[in-house]
């Protein structure tokens, strides 16, 4: 079966898993009548279904930390799941890599290698770190998601590359700047502005770069309320919007919503318009099940790309 790798990036903390955890997680209600499946390894499963467990469990809680609860791992661990209509054997699988944020200076030898073999990257951004620096007094934004080195990272992997990739930002812990358009659109520019280096230098690698921006709430009913310093250590503080709220995340599924769009896309790219070599592994990535494809594109047609969301560059690369 034909595989297809995504790598998370973003240090420690930032939010990783539990996005990838909520973007599997809610993805039956978000599919709803369209007839696909995303099913992951028992290893996979375990881990996934335990991280739901405690995502629900914040909300015990009236107020949490960004240093709340929930441990990051210490090694390296990979998300695996099956595509495929419902009740059919799969046709394809996506392995998604997640590791420790700290591994990005630690053992950049492997986040690198990661960055440069993966179809896809989604870079988990701390939305309150990103949001509340002030660029003056504590680097919050510079120290919590570290764009510097992830451009670098870029800088070096990025350059003669073998086929059109997809990266996708999103921030997460973002609800308290979704309530109103103008913030909303505060945490784009933000996003573009911060990361404007790493745009610019995908702006010179040939149109075979798909940006996008999808903010994640992978909570729902939590908000950033404020920050305070302790010890010299910014502390991010959260509240629960009401006494009765719940996980109730939203648009999780829009990173995953994007990869499929972009894998169908580079499915149908005639092999004679370029990347010969590249193209011919997406020939057969959806088999010949052509029910498959008609789920994937319906799928993929729910991108979200206006208010919050947008196509930075690529976008004849998500033409389906
Ligand atoms: N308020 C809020 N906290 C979140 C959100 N997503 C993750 N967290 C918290 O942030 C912490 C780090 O998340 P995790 O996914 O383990 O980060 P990773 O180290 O990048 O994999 C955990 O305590 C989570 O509960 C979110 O959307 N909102
Ligand atoms: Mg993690």
């Amino acid at each position: 079966m034909y595989s297809q790798d995504v790598a998370m990036l973003g240090p420690q903390r930032v939010g990783k898993t539990s996005l990838l955890a909520t973007m599997w997680g809610q993805f039956d209600t978000i599919v709803g009548g369209i007839n696909l499946a995303l099913i992951p390894d028992a290893i996979s499963n375990a881990r996934l279904t335990t991280r739901i467990r405690e995502l629900r469990e914040v909300f015990s809680q009236h107020e949490i930390n960004h240093k709340y609860g929930i441990m990051g791992s210490e090694s390296d661990s990979y998300y695996t799941f099956e595509l495929g209509r419902k009740g059919k054997n799969p046709s394809m699988e996506v392995k998604f890599a997640d590791y420790p944020g700290g591994w990005i200076k630690n053992n950049p030898d492997f986040v690198n290698d990661k960055i440069r073999n993966s179809t896809a990257v989604i870079i988990a951004i701390d939305a309150p770190a990103l949001m509340e620096d002030n660029g003056k007094n504590y680097l919050f934004n510079d120290r919590i998601n570290e764009p510097m080195q992830i451009t670098h990272i870029f800088k070096k992997e990025y350059r003669e590359l073998r086929g059109p990739r997809l990266v996708i930002f999103a921030p997460v812990k973002c609800e308290a700047y979704l309530q109103t358009r103008e913030s909303a659109r505060e945490l784009k520019d933000k996003v573009k502005d911060t990361y404007g280096n790493l745009i610019d230098h995908f702006q010179h690698l040939d149109d075979n770069i798909v940006a996008v921006i999808t903010p994640v709430q992978t909570l729902g009913g939590f908000r950033f309320s404020r920050v305070k310093i302790e010890n010299n250590d910014p502390m991010f503080y959260f509240r629960k919007i009401s006494g009765d709220a719940k996980y109730s995340p939203q648009d999780s599924e829009q990173p995953l919503r994007y990869l499929l769009r972009f894998m169908l896309r580079l499915h149908y790219h005639d092999r004679n318009a370029g990347w010969p070599w590249f193209i011919n592994i997406f020939r057969t990535l959806f088999g010949a099940d052509e029910h498959l494809k008609e789920a994937v594109s319906e799928f993929a047609k729910g991108c979200k790309m206006t208010n919050e969301f947008e196509v930075i560059m690529g976008h004849r690369w998500l033409e389906i």
